[in-house]
């Protein structure tokens, strides 16, 4: 009996939860979604899925750090799970997949289990991690961090967003500031249904990807202060302008990549430039801006970090300003475990499924578990170039059960 995922099921549910927290995006015109992480939008897609989760009869639980967790029994209980999960929070400028996919995938996997009355010999656990976006309490992956050790519960509870409210106050809020144990006993294995995010798959053709790993991620917020001064009056070199600042750090980043010196595949953003008073006859005084850098080689990320902080250093020598620089996130480049990666590339083989490995050029919660056991992940392909973070990210049913589907058969081989 081959096993599958119903894709209409799946369909409907993962427009029904990005129909909690839509928009319409005022550039493209389209639906997007929006529910940043512990805002009530996001509470609302928590209690919608947890309700899911209930539904389905899996025994659920919330720990400390908001993660939610809904476990199927196996026949032996005592045997370490199988762990399938991802995120529901979502960018500002969210699409339907983003996360969702992986969890929502997961779920109608177990749902398929009921309705083939199949019962696996080790657990199956189903999950959402807490921000995993980490775009409003400034670092990503929070919730798994929590649960794989790399954050501690303290420090993820202490972090505040920019109207300074905390993790903590906000997971209380919103009524998922739970008791189970944050930290996770190792799982047998863990593995994570993700949209590929970018144009590789689609573009050459293939149905789904096997994850190899995810690359390096760096972020850091420069907070640059110099002096607010009239617009008209102040000679420009009277003048210790934060704006004038960011926009050379931002052109350098730029240089930095062309002169090809961290690699061809080394990416940097300033995604937040947030000059004070933003008013257009002043100065800027003070500009707060970030710099997201990504790279697949540990050595070149480590080499452009460096670079970077000099440039910053004698820039604010240069134009007589102070920049302090936060790293607020860091993890090193990951490699997934080849024999999950082999389960997961048979159960595409065995199905006909043209596939290929590739690299995860976004960070994942996965990134996180393979620090606790044998990891890897399955992608499908993104439609329009792979957007996403984007209200026009898409992927087909087809390619979503597809890989749905990929996903039950590797969690059974995996929990047998
Ligand atoms: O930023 C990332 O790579 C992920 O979307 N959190
Ligand atoms: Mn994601
Ligand atoms: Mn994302």
């Amino acid at each position: 009996m081959t096993l599958a995922v119903d894709p209409a099921r799946l369909w409907n549910r993962l427009h029904d939860l990005a129909a909690i927290g839509a928009y319409r995006d005022e550039h493209t015109g389209l639906m997007g979604v929006n529910r940043l992480a512990l805002t009530d939008t996001d509470a609302a897609g928590r209690a919608l899925v947890k309700r899911w989760f209930e539904e389905a009869g899996l025994a659920v639980r919330v720990d400390r750090i908001g993660n939610v967790y809904a476990r199927r029994r196996g026949l032996d209980e005592s045997l370490a799970p199988v762990v399938a999960g991802s995120h529901i929070d979502s960018v500002p400028t969210g699409g339907a997949f983003d996360g969702c996919l992986g969890v929502l995938g997961a779920l109608e996997g177990v749902r398929a289990l009921d309705d083939a009355g199949v019962v696996t010999r080790r657990p199956i656990e189903l999950g959402f991690f807490t921000d995993e976006e980490g775009c409003r309490f400034g670092t990503d992956m929070l919730g798994s961090a929590v649960a794989c050790g790399r954050i501690p519960l303290e420090v993820a509870w202490a972090l505040r967003d920019r109207d300074g409210k905390t993790v903590k106050e906000e997971l209380a809020r919103i009524g998922f500031l739970g008791d189970a144990e944050e930290r996770v006993a190792a799982p047998h294995a863990y593995v994570e249904l993700h949209i590929e995010q970018g144009p590789v798959l689609a573009a050459e053709g293939f149905e789904l990807g096997v994850v190899t790993g995810v690359q390096a991620i760096s972020w850091q917020e420069l907070t640059i202060v110099g002096k607010s001064a009239h617009a008209g009056t102040t000679p420009m070199h009277l003048r210790r302008d934060a704006g004038f600042a960011a926009a050379r750090i931002h052109l350098h980043l730029h240089e930095m990549i062309e002169s090809g010196r961290y690699g061809a595949d080394m990416r940097a953003t300033m995604g937040r430039i947030e000059p004070a008073p933003n008013r257009i006859n002043v100065v800027p005084g003070r500009t707060v801006c970030t710099v997201d850098l990504r790279n697949p080689d540990d050595h070149a990320m480590a080499a452009a970090e460096r670079e970077l902080a000099a440039f910053v250093r004698a820039l604010g020598d240069e134009l007589q300003l102070a920049i302090e620089t936060r790293q607020t996130a860091r993890t090193a480049s990951i490699a997934f475990s080849g024999d999950v990666q082999e389960v997961i590339a048979r159960h595409m083989r065995e199905a006909g499924v043209h596939h290929r490995r590739i690299q995860s050029g976004a960070g994942h919660d996965a990134q996180e578990f393979a620090a606790k056991c044998p990891t890897a992940m399955i992608f499908v392909p993104g439609e329009y170039d792979g957007i996403s973070h984007n209200p026009r990210e898409y992927s087909t049913l087809e390619a979503c059960a597809r890989g749905a589907t990929t996903l039950l058969r590797t969690m059974v081989t995996l929990a047998s």
